[in-house]
């Protein structure tokens, strides 16, 4: 079961479908193309704090904006997507697919973390894709409202020191580096599990104030033994843990009691490719891997990582009184 992607030098595992290859064509052509503009750093992206806020209240980067209309040109062009939910767009989006049975539908963080591409720091696309259900012939928010289990791939693309794309199917979770000479994506890491040791920690401890007894417990408990890392781009803390082992925890606080990571195109899609490399998420009593959303931009207090630790949590919120 594989399949060969243009843009990815070896045939890719888990994917045999080849309108899921075409979703994927149109996701690596993307990432290809805003690798480059994040290449460019300070020289396109200044951002300007009395600009355009998104619905979620925060700054919309220039960034933001380019990668956006880059995944929408290509799912657009793909025929094969009939529809987006996008961090960036308020509602859901469709598009005209050349046979509707055969599409599917995909949620977007286009540019993870923009608040640290002025800095030249880490940032990523997160994605997940769905095959539609009732027929696909349903446009509307329910063929978005389901739970990570229903993904049929899921990934993101990093753009650091270098560009990696990671892709997640039941399968395995393979990583692809982009060869910058040719252009195209080779594989690096064939078969991803997240090693059993755990040496890190990542929560923006900046709001302990703001934590209730409980989280402040967790976090107490969880920090012994570990080293804090937090580099602010979730994309950047999960791969970190997926090859290394480790934890990130964004839970809800006082000011925000959902927390600040969205459930469908961030949690969720992390959730999947922590599942199918042995690893766990939970919003601290229920696991978002099976987390059926109640709407396209839910926030969702989120714990992912090594099973072990996540399972440690839990029962600390659960025993915590
Ligand atoms: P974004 O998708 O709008 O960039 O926001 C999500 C980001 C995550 O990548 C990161 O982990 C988190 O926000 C950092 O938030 P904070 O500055 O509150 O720690
Ligand atoms: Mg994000």
């Amino acid at each position: 079961m594989s399949l060969t992607i243009k843009g990815i030098n070896s045939p890719v595992q888990g994917v045999d479908d080849s309108s899921l290859g075409a979703v994927l064509e149109a996701i690596v052509s993307a990432a290809k193309l805003i690798s480059g503009n994040v290449q460019s750093g300070m020289l396109i992206e200044r951002p300007d704090p009395d600009g355009v806020r998104n619905i979620h209240g925060e700054l919309v980067h220039t960034l933001d904006t380019l990668g956006t209309n880059t995944f929408v040109n290509v799912f657009k062009d793909s025929q094969v997507v009939a529809g987006l939910v996008c961090e960036e767009l308020d509602v859901e989006t469709f598009f005209d697919v050349k046979d509707i049975s055969e599409s599917y539908f995909c949620v977007l963080d286009p540019i993870d973390g923009t608040s640290n591409a002025d800095i030249a720091i880490t940032i990523g696309s997160i994605f997940g894709i769905f095959k539609g259900t009732n027929g696909n012939s349903v446009l509307d928010a329910r063929q978005f409202l389901r739970p990570a289990k229903d993904f049929v791939a899921a990934g993101y693309v990093l753009y650091g020191s270098s560009t990696l794309l990671i892709l997640a199917t039941p399968l395995r979770v393979q990583e692809f580096t982009l060869d910058t000479d040719k252009m195209e994506f080779v594989c690096t890491r064939s078969d991803i599990s997240i090693p059993a040791e755990c040496p890190y920690y990542s929560v923006n401890q900046g709001y302990d104030d703001l934590w209730d007894d409980k989280i402040k417990t967790v976090v107490n408990s969880i920090k012994r033994g570990r080293s804090l890392r937090y580099v602010g781009s979730l994309v950047s803390d999960f791969h970190r843990d997926l090859i290394r082992g480790g934890v990130y925890l964004y839970p809800g606080d006082t000011n925000n009691p959902e927390g600040k990571i969205r459930l469908l195109y961030e949690a969720a899609v992390m959730s999947y490719i922590a599942h199918y490399a042995g690893g766990e998420a939970t919003n601290g009593y229920t696991s978002i891997f099976n987390l059926q959303p109640k709407s396209i931009h839910q926030r969702t207090p989120i714990f992912i990582g090594n099973s072990n630790v996540i399972e440690q949590i839990e029962s600390i919120l659960r025993d915590t009184t």
